[in-house]
């Protein structure tokens, strides 16, 4: 089937064999007895093979902040692919790669102005996790090897990731296998002071303080580094409580640890700013960041580093030595930067790093969502920027179900929503009207009605 019919919109498409697909993070079973299949995609739209419109309530997967078919973005793959396909990324460079890091580094918060690729979310926490130790024994401060991560924390999936991260059913097969060194705060997350919070909870500052704790018990000469989403979003949205932030950068600053924030989700403008750590005024030593840094069209990551990192990193090594011995094959690939100069460009030229507070759409986006407070099932509403959480009320013996329950409702409604355990997670992209975000907020109103 050509492009041009496949974007008909009326096409029908006759399913493919699904066997032989190993489907990831998928009830498999389940899927291939009931697909549901994305065919193309237009602005806040996705077509399915059936033949409907839906409205995507998720941008992708909290990537496509921008929307769907830019053209500047697919015409500058385009452009790319033909100019030159791949360059080795090791000992060798292409302008692209360096133009890309000047945006990215342009939009940055303080001075984490060095930008190091990766492919993916996960492979920026890896990175960030060994820029973290290499920094340390850099600075002679070698026996700095633990991490701290947060209960409920979502890293992506690399073993470095799922050590730090906290999410039970992403660890307990591989725990064996896990980082030997690591430790958790607690999570952020307390419904009876925080259910219902529009924002940032103001319950919970105090959470922070376990993090002396932990440096009571394992030693500051010993910690690395703490790694926490400013937002956690696959977890379920749980929105960090006033001064949290804060007091756990203050802690790391009194004991020379270094702070990373995970942005792979907050990032480029989903709170209104170009990145989490300028909305919450907080600084942390490394960001790492994917997804929407080329608005998700070619698999790119992108880790944030301050100058001082790099500096120290750099420097400890003799002239003409490799000093980090870490990279990938795709690291700066050509069509991934081509996009993220791309995106980045629109993304400046339409404002849409700050769209979500500059034009409204963050306040319109918590009068909507919590309007849904009286609507059935609800059990909390959380929000944030342009993302939200409704969580439902788990049926007895059967987490989750009701979500998926919903989650399917919408999309024969026409709207594509997520869901985590019994939570439904919300981020459209950033372009999104006014009366869309109705259109999502009545179409969940109408589906809680329907579902037992
Ligand atoms: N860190 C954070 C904070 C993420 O949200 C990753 C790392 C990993 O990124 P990659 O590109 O390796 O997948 C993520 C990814 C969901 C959902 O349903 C969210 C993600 C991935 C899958 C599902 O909310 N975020």
């Amino acid at each position: 089937m050509d492009q041009a019919e496949l974007q008909r919109p009326d096409a029908r498409h006759a399913l493919p064999s699904m066997d032989q697909l190993w489907m990831p993070f998928t009830a498999n079973r389940q899927f291939k007895a009931a697909p549901r299949l994305l065919v193309s995609a237009q602005g806040m739209y996705y077509r399915t093979h059936d033949g409907r419109e839906v409205l995507d309530g998720t941008a992708g997967l909290w990537c496509v902040n921008a929307g769907h078919g830019r053209a500047e973005i697919s015409a500058a793959i385009a452009r790319q692919a033909q100019e030159m396909d791949y360059a080795p990324p090791f000992q060798m460079g292409h302008p692209l790669q360096f133009e890309a890091a000047n945006l990215l580094a342009g939009i940055a918060p303080a001075d984490l102005n060095k930008v190091f690729f990766t492919n993916s979310g996960s492979e920026s926490v890896d990175s960030a996790l060994k820029i973290a130790l290499a920094y340390h024994r850099a600075r002679g401060d070698g026996t700095r090897t633990l991490f701290i991560g947060r209960e409920r924390g979502y890293h992506g999936v690399g073993f470095g990731g799922i050590s730090v991260g906290g999410m039970v059913a992403n660890r307990k097969v591989f725990r064996g296998a896990l980082l030997p060194n690591v430790d958790h705060l607690p999570h952020t997350y307390n419904a009876e002071h925080q259910a219902f919070s529009r924002g940032e909870p103001t319950w919970g500052a105090h959470l922070a303080d376990d993090l002396e704790r932990i440096v009571a018990l394992h030693d500051a000469s010993n910690i690395a580094a703490v790694i926490v989403e400013p937002v956690a979003g696959s977890t379920g949205v749980l929105v960090p409580p006033k001064g949290y932030l804060e007091r756990l950068r203050s802690i790391c600053d009194k004991y020379g640890i270094l702070l990373i924030f995970d942005e792979v989700i907050t990032g480029y403008g989903r709170l209104g700013t170009p990145f989490a750590a300028q909305y919450f005024k907080v600084t942390p030593d490394i960001i790492t960041t994917a997804k929407a840094v080329n608005n998700a069209a070619v698999p790119l990551g992108a880790v944030f580093v301050r100058n001082g990192i790099y500096d120290t990193v750099v420097n400890a090594s003799p002239e003409g030595a490799v000093e980090f011995f870490h990279g990938y094959t795709y690291s700066g690939h050509p069509l991934a930067m081509a996009a993220a100069v791309a995106a980045q460009t629109l993304y400046k030229r339409d404002n849409l790093l700050t769209r979500v507070a500059d034009e409204g759409i963050g306040a319109y986006w918590q009068d909507a969502l919590h309007a849904l407070s009286d609507a059935r099932h609800v059990k909390d509403l959380r929000n944030i920027g342009l993302i939200g959480g409704i969580e439902l009320e788990s049926r007895p013996g059967a987490v989750g179900k009701r979500a998926f329950e919903a989650f399917l409702g919408c999309y024969e409604r026409g709207v594509l929503v997520r869901y985590t355990g019994d939570t439904i997670a919300l981020s459209p992209p950033l372009i999104i009207e006014r009366g869309q975000i109705d259109q999502i907020m009545s179409t969940l109103r109408d589906v809680l009605r329907t579902i037992a």
